[in-house]
């Protein structure tokens, strides 16, 4: 019997702080709008939010970059409206989730203005400096030609000093130097700190990062979305770590802990979440929201495959199954909006995509405005965007002549993350009633016609569906059979339906959703056949049940089959 724990049972909602809801006008969400907002989560039925970073930040990376772990970002408030919300949220039975980014700090925090200060400061240490190799021009060559995921080298000069500081992401964000105990030391006691104030758990940003190579040379393929995964992902002593972590912090609490593990494999996966509880609960992978890819990493517009998703997606049931639990997303503060990727835009895509996700095994994530059917933005011209990885990309791909500026623009449309940090659309009204001011980010302009406003009441909205999809995980009679029943695909070469089967103690569901915008025919050839059915839901009134399903464009159904 497999181990029930209330973070196996749970939907996690996502906030973006930045783009969720704006109190005093001046155009950024904000603790106290989330706060105001909290009756609207606990009407969806989710049971956890996971809050993007809140920490004091210049914002180079919109709050990934943290110059002060135990203060709040000044344009998101104090932290005596943290302790309100936290409070707030908990009378209303809602958890908070932070999240932790501690594979790099921002150039702003202390410790780097001292580390980088000159070479023998006690901080010098808590960062990774080395000195360049030999070139031919007014310095020396970075130490190896490992890429930042923003863009550019990895490697940043620091003249003071006269060598390179290491940044697998921005060159604000230094990364933290994990060999140094001094650095664990400091990190574990600020998580405890956010722990005895109660908060409810973490999840780790790219904590697959932060054990890097024993040795530092040249990868020969060091380009890609995470610079080379084999050089920036799963480190030798990552495992090390993370049970250092668990030992001296989380075991101590009762916690939801999610590793943002870029570019972990099914067998990692196993260790980072260990059903022996030894490192985290649970990890997010990213190999399903690679698959529309390519050579030129994410800057395509591929399709993404329901044949190849189909494929990854039961890969990792089948792979976790009985050795680790699972995170359910297709939506993030990092990703394109799902209906916009997967779907056609229509609501009816929306429930589709939602139903094929919410009845797998693993705890599913709700990103902010997935659950509206919020959809992609209309950017237009690249002065619209404010992402830096998109920013950077544009400029750096333009300018060395790799790409032509309006067929990669093109492609920045499709994919940034920008699309995912529009404003929350709250009704019809200006900027989507997300702000009485200028928002910091253009507002989608189909905010008039999909907003919170105009579905919480309906029960046919995109809204209403996934309230009754949360609400069959936590709270039905089928809760045991979604949360904890096996897995097992159906028709692995359909391309088109995504079909699978539940089942639990003899019970059993079966999921068929119609990825198209095709009439489709579906015989799922059950064995034994079914002598009963019972719609659970269906995003198409009241199908009937038969041998052979006819499925409408995007028809998705959940039935128990006895
Ligand atoms: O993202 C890690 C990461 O790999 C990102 O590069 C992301 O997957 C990619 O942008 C998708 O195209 C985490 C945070 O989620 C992201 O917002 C931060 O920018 C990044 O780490 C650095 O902290
Ligand atoms: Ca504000």
């Amino acid at each position: 019997m497999e181990k029930h724990a209330w973070w196996k049972e749970s939907v996690v909602y996502q906030i973006y702080p930045r783009s969720f809801c704006d109190s005093n006008g001046d155009g950024i969400g904000d603790l106290n709008g989330i706060r105001s907002k909290l009756e609207y989560l606990v009407r969806l039925g989710v049971n956890v939010i996971w809050l993007s970073p809140v920490y004091r930040s210049p914002n180079d990376d919109n709050g990934y970059d943290i110059s002060d772990y135990r203060a709040i970002m000044d344009e998101f408030g104090t932290m005596a409206d943290f302790d309100a919300l936290l409070s707030e949220a908990h009378a209303k039975g809602l958890k908070i989730v932070m999240d932790l980014v501690v594979n790099h700090t921002s150039d702003e925090h202390p410790w780097f203005v001292e580390s980088r200060s000159s070479k023998d400061n006690p901080k010098r240490d808590f960062y990774i400096w080395r000195e360049g190799t030999p070139g031919n021009g007014s310095r020396p060559d970075p130490p190896t030609n490992w890429g930042s995921c923003f863009s550019g080298s990895a490697w940043e000069w620091d003249p003071r000093t006269r060598m390179y500081y290491l940044h697998f992401f921005s060159k604000k964000q230094p990364d933290l130097n994990w060999e140094n105990p001094s650095v664990r030391n400091e990190i574990f006691d600020m998580m405890d700190w956010w722990c005895r104030k109660g908060v409810d758990g973490f999840r780790m940003d790219v904590i697959s990062m932060i054990s890097k190579p024993d040795i530092f040379e040249d990868s020969p393929t060091h380009g890609g979305l995470y610079g080379d995964s084999s050089v920036t992902c799963n480190g030798p002593r990552v495992h090390q770590y993370l049970q250092e972590m668990n030992r001296r912090v989380l075991s101590k609490y009762d916690l939801l802990t999610v590793g943002e593990t870029a570019g972990v494999t099914v067998e990692e996966a196993q260790k980072y979440a260990n059903a022996g509880g030894t490192e985290l609960n649970m990890v997010f992978q990213f190999e399903h929201v690679e698959l529309d890819g390519g050579a030129g990493g994410k800057w395509t517009r591929n399709p993404l495959s329901v044949r190849a998703l189909k494929e990854n997606l039961t890969k990792w049931q089948n792979a976790l199954e009985g050795s680790a639990w699972n995170s359910l997303f297709l939506c993030n503060h990092d990703q394109p909006r799902i209906v916009s990727r997967l779907g056609d835009d229509s609501p009816k895509s929306a429930k589709c995509v939602a139903t094929m996700l919410h009845f797998q095994k693993g705890t599913p994530y709700v990103y902010q405005g997935e659950e509206l059917g919020m959809t992609n933005c209309p950017f237009g011209p690249i002065e619209n965007y404010r992402d830096i990885e998109s920013l950077n990309a544009y400029r750096e791909l333009t300018e060395s002549g790799l790409r032509e500026a309006s067929e990669l623009l093109d492609c920045i449309a499709y994919k940034s993350r920008d699309n995912a940090r529009t404003p929350m659309q709250w009704d019809d009204s200006p900027n989507a009633g997300f702000t009485t001011g200028v928002p910091w980010i253009m507002t989608n302009p189909n905010y008039r016609e999909i907003n919170a406003a105009a579905q919480i009441d309906n029960p046919d909205s995109v809204f209403s569906y996934y309230r009754r999809l949360i609400s069959l995980r936590r709270g039905s009679e089928w809760k045991d059979l979604i949360v904890y029943g096996t897995y097992a695909l159906l028709a692995p070469d359909d391309p088109d339906i995504y079909a699978y089967v539940r089942e639990l103690h003899g019970r059993r569901l079966l999921i068929v959703c119609n990825l198209s915008g095709k009439a489709r025919e579906f015989a799922p050839g059950l064995s034994p056949a079914p002598a009963e059915t019972r719609l659970l839901i269906s995003n198409s009134g009241t199908p009937l049940f038969s041998p052979v399903l006819r499925l409408s464009p995007w028809e998705a159904d959940a039935w128990e089959v006895c």
